[in-house]
């Protein structure tokens, strides 16, 4: 990995903040360690969709630290939450983890409920791909919709990336199937394919799902696919019951939460580290092409809560 490319991700990650770490960061003031204080906290990290176990948990294991070490002031107490928090989201293995290129192509499934970022974030991924010097095939697979294709298509103009698409309506497998002999064909490292917005109770739209990650295995010699669940993170834990579905139709290899940049629960990569026990892979952060990078727990909470982190937690 090129070391410019992470220096760029850790500034990226290091400029987050959104109306939940703000109320977080508040709280850790300087006063004294009050009543008040834990209700607050507790207020906060339920407001963010924690979930409630985990805000129970994390309150019981900094109380206990707080009076292991005679803590009067909150402030003293942040570091050490956010050291909490890092320690849970690490808990997960393949968190932050680039997208697997070690077979050629490498295919990246995006799937997800309409409206959740899927289209945006493949244009996101192939561009970060392509400045790390790969060539890539984004592969307009949401064939539900005419605009979907041409949202898919402006972003390839963009960015310089090659779209496969066909017309609307054609069968979305087959619009996978040319992707990938497209790339065979051009040597491409990387085809990204955007699905249409399965409504997770149509099983017939899972159906179909199913059939492209089947296609996606019998073209590519067996290797299994990315396949990254894009959830929106304003929804918070209301898009965990997609997950379950989405799990079944295809083997889900992690999550990349959009929009954070917009959302009040910003708890919720506790609770997908906890509930859904996924890495989330990458994070999106704004509606611009540059606007995503790959989530590593410690830079994120350090960034989120403005706080220095040691490296190993140590
Ligand atoms: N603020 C913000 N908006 C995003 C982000 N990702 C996607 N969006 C917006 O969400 C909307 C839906 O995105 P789209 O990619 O079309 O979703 P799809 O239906 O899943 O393909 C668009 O207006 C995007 O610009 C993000 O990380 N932050
Ligand atoms: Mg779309």
């Amino acid at each position: 990995m090129k070391v410019g490319f992470w220096n760029g991700f850790i500034a990226n990650i290091r400029n987050i903040t959104n109306k939940w770490s703000q109320g977080v960061s508040n709280i850790f003031s300087d006063s004294p360690l009050t009543d008040e204080f834990w209700e607050d906290l507790e207020a906060q990290l339920l407001m963010g969709d924690v979930g409630v176990e985990d805000t129970e948990s994390l309150i019981d294991d900094l109380r206990k630290l707080s009076t292991e070490r005679r803590i009067a002031h909150r402030e003293e107490l942040k570091t050490a939450f956010a050291e909490m928090l890092t320690k849970r989201l690490e808990e997960v293995p393949g968190m932050g983890v680039p997208v697997d290129m070690s077979v050629k192509p490498s295919v990246i499934l995006l799937v997800g409920v309409n409206g959740s970022g899927k289209t945006t974030t493949a244009a996101k991924l192939a561009s970060i791909l392509k400045n790390d010097g790969k060539s890539v095939i984004l592969s307009a697979a949401d064939t539900y919709r005419a605009a979907a294709i041409e949202q898919l298509k402006a972003w390839g103009e963009r960015t310089g990336v090659r779209v496969v698409a066909q017309a609307h309506g054609s069968d979305s497998a087959a619009v996978v199937f040319d992707s990938i002999k497209a790339a065979y064909a051009s040597g491409a490292d990387a085809v990204i394919v955007d699905t249409a917005g399965r409504l997770h109770t149509k099983s017939n739209l899972m159906d179909e799902l199913a059939k492209i990650y089947r296609i996606v295995r019998r073209e590519t010699m067996d290797a299994a696919p990315e396949a990254f669940l894009v959830l929106d993170s304003v929804m918070g834990q209301n898009g965990f019951l997609q997950a379950e579905a989405f799990g079944r139709a295809v083997s889900l290899t992690g999550v990349i939460l959009t929009k954070f940049d917009n959302t009040a629960k910003g708890g919720i990569t506790i609770a997908i580290a906890r509930k859904l026990k996924l890495p989330i892979r990458y994070i999106g952060l704004g509606e611009g092409i540059d606007d995503l990078a790959p989530f590593v727990p410690r830079a994120f909470i350090s960034g989120l809560l403005g706080v220095e982190l040691s490296d190993d937690g140590a």
